[in-house]
C-alpha cells in the first residue's frame, strides 16, 4: 500500500534479538558460531545487524545504520531446526542461494512469531 513517500519504502513487518548462525555459504557448511543478532524483517529481506548493546548508539540512527547480512526471501525455505543443534527453538532459513541460517530464542512464543512472520513473507513472494 501506498505510503507517505509513494510506496518505495518496504513495510518494517518485525525486528527483534535473536540467536543467529550461519551454517552454510553457498552450499558449501561452515563452522557454527552463534551470536545474538538485531534482526530486522523489511519488505522481502531479513537483515541482520550487530547486537545493538555491543555497539556505540549513534550507529542505531534510524537509517544510519549498515546490516552485517541481508537475506532475500524470495525462494526461501524455512524449516524448524531442533535436530541440528543442541538448543532449543531453532529453524533453519536456506536461500536460494544455499546459504543456511539457524536462528533461535530462549523464548518459543517469539521464535514462532519469526517463524510464523517469515514464513508469510515467503509465502506472498511466491505468488508474485
Ligand atoms: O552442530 P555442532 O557442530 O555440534 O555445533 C556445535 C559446535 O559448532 C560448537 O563449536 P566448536 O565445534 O567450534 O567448538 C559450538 O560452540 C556449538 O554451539 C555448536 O552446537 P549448538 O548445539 O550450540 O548449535
Amino acid at each position: 500500500s501506498p505510503d507517505s513517500d509513494g510506496g518505495m519504502t518496504p513495510e518494517l513487518e518485525k525486528a527483534g534479538l535473536l540467536n543467529k548462525t550461519k551454517i552454510a555459504e553457498g552450499g558449501r557448511k561452515l563452522r557454527k558460531n552463534w551470536n545474538l543478532s538485531w534482526v530486522v524483517l523489511v519488505g522481502n529481506s531479513l537483515m541482520f545487524f550487530k547486537d545493538p548493546k555491543t555497539q556505540s548508539p549513534e550507529i542505531w540512527k534510524p537509517g544510519n545504520s549498515c546490516p552485517e547480512s541481508s537475506v532475500d526471501l524470495r525462494g526461501a525455505k524455512l524449516n524448524w531446526a531442533n535436530d541440528l543443534s543442541s538448543r532449543k527453538n531453532v529453524f533453519k532459513l536456506r536461500t536460494v542461494t544455499g546459504n543456511e541460517f539457524l536462528l533461535q530464542s530462549e523464548t518459543v512464543s517469539l521464535i514462532s512469531e519469526w517463524y510464523t512472520t517469515i514464513q508469510k513473507v515467503i509465502d506472498k513472494l511466491d505468488k508474485d
